[in-house]
């Protein structure tokens, strides 16, 4: 006998339900195992576009990710909408002289980046998805996510409504879907009455930021964006970070509202908030935003030698449709597409 076996022991004789091994010991047994696959419909692509329309423009925060002008956004997209992209969130980044102000006026102005790339990407690519982030910050002279009162505190009733109309005119435009990320209060339903009043309610995805986070991961997204608050921080309108009760009661309001899907964010560091978001809106596709913070994060992990990509990615993705997610805003999408047979 082995000098590594007890010879005071009997053979191991462990109940049949011991033995899991070989319900995993074969690649496919193991592909078997998947509640959820990952494929490339489920992947939404962040893009930034700009009012320079020549401008393609790196951001070093965040590898591999560039801002774009009108002029150069379809060039960039064609190899990946031929790779399987269906979706795209268009972030707009005003960058011209006096573009913006404390209203967030050029957010829909027809000729701002938003509008403008909406038009050029329906036109280039009628099958793409598009989806438009609505939110002030990029738009505002002091950088927050809708309209101050004197004191530099929400005016919400003002916000919503500016928010409201500035997603209405999105969808006039062409968008097929608006994902307000600003988390003023009773935004949904005033987005929804706008499009009914528009005679749009039929032809727009509301895809609400319902459990979002005012972590420390978004800096590389506001380097991009240009949308870093003047003064003071999110903390009186993104959730606290220990907040799992309020994001359950946004959860439940912005579906009361009228939200036809849901984004929990940060995805990695809140897979238990994202968890009670699928039990909450079993009812409706619930989206993981893995955010730009995460994403340098995995960059900067895999620039270390400490993990490899693939492997690193899928298994962040896999995390996220294990907790119940059915669709993902990834940075990582362009890499993705590559390695994702469906
Ligand atoms: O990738 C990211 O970090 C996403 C950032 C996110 C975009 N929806 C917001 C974070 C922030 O700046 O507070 C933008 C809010 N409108």
């Amino acid at each position: 006998m082995s000098q590594h076996t007890a010879e005071y022991l009997p053979a191991s004789t462990p109940n049949i339900s011991s033995i899991l091994q070989g319900s995993y010991n074969h690649p496919l047994t193991r592909e078997w195992q998947a509640e959820r696959v990952l494929t490339k419909s489920m992947l939404i692509f962040p893009i930034f576009i700009s009012d320079e329309p020549e401008e393609d423009c790196p951001i070093p925060s965040l590898p591999n990710i560039r801002r774009f002008g009108i002029n150069k956004i379809t060039g960039y997209l064609k190899p990946l909408v031929a790779k399987g992209l269906r979706s795209v969130i268009i972030f707009g980044v005003p960058m011209k002289e006096g573009a913006k102000d404390p209203y967030g006026t050029s957010a829909d102005d027809p000729n701002g980046p938003v509008i403008q790339c909406i038009k050029v990407l329906k036109k280039e690519f009628p099958d793409l998805f598009i989806m438009c982030d609505v939110c002030l910050c990029e738009f505002t002279s002091h950088g927050h996510c809708g309209i101050l009162q004197e004191d530099g505190s929400l005016n919400r009733d003002l916000s919503v409504r500016r928010i409201a109309a500035v997603a209405v005119n999105y969808v006039k435009a062409g968008a097929n879907s608006v994902a307000p990320s600003d988390m003023m209060d009773g935004r949904i339903l005033e987005i929804k009455k706008g499009l009914i009043n528009a005679g749009l309610e039929n032809k727009a995805f509301v895809m609400s930021y319902s459990a979002k986070f005012s972590g420390n991961l978004y800096g590389p997204f506001r380097d991009a964006a240009c949308s870093a608050p003047s003064f003071g921080d999110r903390k009186a309108y993104q959730l606290p970070t220990t907040a799992n009760g309020l994001a359950r009661r946004a959860l439940r309001r912005d579906i009361a509202e009228g939200a036809d899907g849901i984004i929990a964010k940060p995805a990695t560091f809140y897979l238990d908030v994202m968890r009670e978001a699928a039990e909450i809106a079993q009812d409706l596709p619930v989206c993981a935003y893995h955010v730009s913070g995460e994403y340098a994060m995995l960059h900067a992990a895999i620039e270390k030698g400490i993990c490899d990509e693939k492997e690193i990615v899928m298994e962040a993705h896999n995390g996220f449709l294990r907790a119940g997610a059915r669709l993902v805003i990834s940075y990582f999408t362009p890499e993705l597409l590559d390695w994702l047979k469906n």
